[in-house]
């Protein structure tokens, strides 16, 4: 891997002293949240993991390389290109690198690049998974295939309704994958800690969010497990005005002809138009509050 793969010096350091380390993606800073909150926020979450005691490791591919741990410039960089950086899922890494290239990481990516680089623990907003109407469209997020067979833990706050939550729940059973819920039996759906769906497992602990994992690993299953974990309650949105909203966007992208990868960016972009900026205050804290949890798990997966 040598050649490919560049670690920061701060996360080269953590990794060799065996430090709990958190992963985090650059897709949400280019394509999922407005300049410049996106770089504010982003800054956020690595001071958050830094204060729950581990060392932040934001990921993407810049120049070609493959790079765990980026400075301050180079997030201000994505963020400030924003939709203009490659959203680079798996298939776009070969090129990317050959050529290069720059790219913002989605989960699936982020993932390979952690593990690849030996980080355990990766902390987002909200994954991809099966869209609405994916009988016919096939549009299935790679970030399912990822999390069937990268042995990363992804802590997330579940998935938004712009998905059909009850199939990526299927898709990730076939491969799989333990959906776990932080404190709750309930899928949460980003925006609200409701959906109407159950989760696989409950656990209360990072203790033992990291015991299962260890296990999983321990066991040569391998794959990667999904942890959902509750927006906290006083950020959470109303599920009528935010459900409107989400289903007015994906109406929207079929009148446009919105498909591939445009159309989770677009579905993100239109529903925070759509909700003003209630919508991103959420998706801000909820992240803020993920990086907390993974900190605490990458701790715990330490003793
Ligand atoms: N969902 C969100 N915010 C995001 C994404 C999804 O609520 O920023 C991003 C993530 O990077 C995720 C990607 O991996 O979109 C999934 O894109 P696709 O559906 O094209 O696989
Ligand atoms: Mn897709």
């Amino acid at each position: 891997m040598k050649g490919y793969l560049e670690l920061s010096p701060a996360v080269k350091a953590a990794l060799m002293s065996g430090e709990p380390v958190v992963a985090l993606e650059s897709t949400i800073i280019s394509h999922g949240m407005p300049y410049p909150q996106s770089v504010e926020t982003a800054l956020r979450v690595e001071e958050t993991v830094r204060e729950a005691g581990a060392v932040p490791a934001t990921i993407a591919v810049i120049g070609g390389k493959l790079k765990a741990g980026l400075t301050n410039d180079e997030i201000e960089y994505l963020g400030n290109k924003g939709p203009a950086v490659i959203k680079a899922s798996r298939r776009d890494l070969p090129v990317l690198v050959a050529r290069g290239a720059d790219g913002a990481t989605t989960v699936a990516t982020t993932m390979i690049i952690a593990h690849l680089a030996g980080i355990r623990v990766f902390a987002t907003g909200g994954i991809g998974g099966v869209h609405r109407g994916a009988e016919t469209t096939m549009d299935i997020s790679a970030d399912l295939e990822e999390l069937g067979r990268t042995p990363v833990m992804v802590v997330c706050a579940g998935a938004k309704a712009i998905l059909d939550l009850g199939l990526t729940l299927e898709y990730l059973e076939t491969k799989g994958v333990p959906v776990i819920g932080y404190g709750t039996e309930e899928l949460p759906a980003f925006y609200t800690r409701k959906s109407g769906f159950k989760v696989d497992y409950r656990i209360d602990t990072p203790e033992e969010l990291a015991a299962a994992f260890r296990a999983q690993q321990e066991m040569g299953l391998g794959g990667g497990m999904l942890v959902t974990n509750p927006i906290p309650e006083e950020y959470s949105m109303d599920p009528v005005r935010i459900n409107a909203a989400i289903d007015q966007a994906i109406e929207d992208s079929r009148r446009l002809g919105i498909h591939g990868k445009e159309t989770t960016p677009y579905l993100l972009a239109r529903v925070k138009e759509l909700t003003g900026g209630d919508s991103l205050a959420s998706n801000i804290q909820l992240v803020l509050n993920n990086a907390r949890l993974a900190a605490h798990t990458a701790r715990a997966l330490m003793e």
